[in-house]
């Protein structure tokens, strides 16, 4: 694959707080003011995650709709809201965040351990959101946490059939504990079970923590998309904080560039997705 890069900023996520890490944005003004420069900078899909006037993750119907408008309304990025969201959400909160309107949604695959926790999917819940997107017209990114949830998505399409759109993109979240782990074996080896989804398939792929820059690297040289931001990481080197998502996306967009793969424009991207 020779293609550009499409690349993706997760600006928030719902596991760091607000008062640990300064950085991450967590208001409206704060996430649009970052989409904008991170748009400005190359990203083209923003994938959202809220927080409440605490800076409490929440699912808040209104909080929803208003970030979609917003991000609308000041960028040109496509707008992809997490149903993943934190993993204490209910389900039904969880289904109720297509509601909100966005051009693309996350659909994570499958359960996973999470650090101490458990990021709860059951395949039934997993059917309606794949389900409600094609109905409404939205688009999903597939989240892949381990290898067997790729078997599980082909077993979706299979038996569903494909998104809104047509074109099947996943994303490999590596190096959560309890997950695949961040590195270029595994991206490798990941990749090579695409094969059994339908021709086309596009992957991106973000490392947590250490393994960002190992995970970016295996991507960009084996044809893959990528996904930075505070969400996944929020130490830029040993000893070092990030300082904003805008570093994490410049980062992302010069490994892209060194790679001959510079960075797909929003137009672009939304050909790519069938956005
Ligand atoms: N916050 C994690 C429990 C997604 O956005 O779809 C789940 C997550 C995945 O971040
Ligand atoms: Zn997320």
């Amino acid at each position: 694959m020779t293609t550009g890069t499409l690349i993706t900023v997760a600006p928030t996520g719902a596991e760091s707080a607000k008062s640990e890490v300064p950085a991450l944005p967590v208001t409206l003004d704060e996430l649009v003011l970052t989409a904008k420069e991170c748009e400005a900078l190359g990203a083209s899909v923003i994938h959202v995650h809220v927080r409440d006037d605490e800076a409490r993750p929440t699912l808040d119907q209104g909080r929803l709709r208003a970030t979609v408008a917003a991000l609308r309304e000041n960028t040109d990025l496509i707008v992809q809201l997490s149903t993943g969201g934190a993993v204490t959400d209910p389900e039904a909160d969880r289904l109720a965040v297509l509601d909100a309107g966005p051009d693309m949604a996350s659909c994570t695959m499958g359960t996973v351990n999470f650090g101490n926790d458990v990021f709860l999917n059951r395949w039934e819940f997993i059917v309606d959101l794949h389900t409600r997107m094609q109905e409404r017209g939205i688009v999903p990114e597939y989240e892949i946490f381990d290898l067997g949830q790729l078997t599980a998505l082909q077993r979706l399409l299979g038996t569903y059939g494909l998104p809104h759109g047509g074109h099947v993109h996943v994303d490999f979240v590596m190096g959560v504990p309890g997950g695949m782990p961040g590195t270029t074996a595994t991206l490798v080896a990941a990749r090579q079970l695409l094969r059994d989804l339908p021709e086309g398939t596009t992957f991106s792929a973000t490392g947590i923590g250490r393994s960002t820059i190992p995970v970016l690297l295996a991507a960009l040289s084996t044809g893959g998309h990528l996904r930075v931001g505070m969400e996944d990481t929020v130490t830029y080197a040993k000893g070092r904080p990030v300082e904003s998502n805008m570093q994490l996306v410049a980062r992302a967009v010069g490994f892209a560039q060194l790679a001959q793969r510079p960075p797909l424009n929003t137009g672009q991207a939304r050909e790519l997705l069938g956005v």
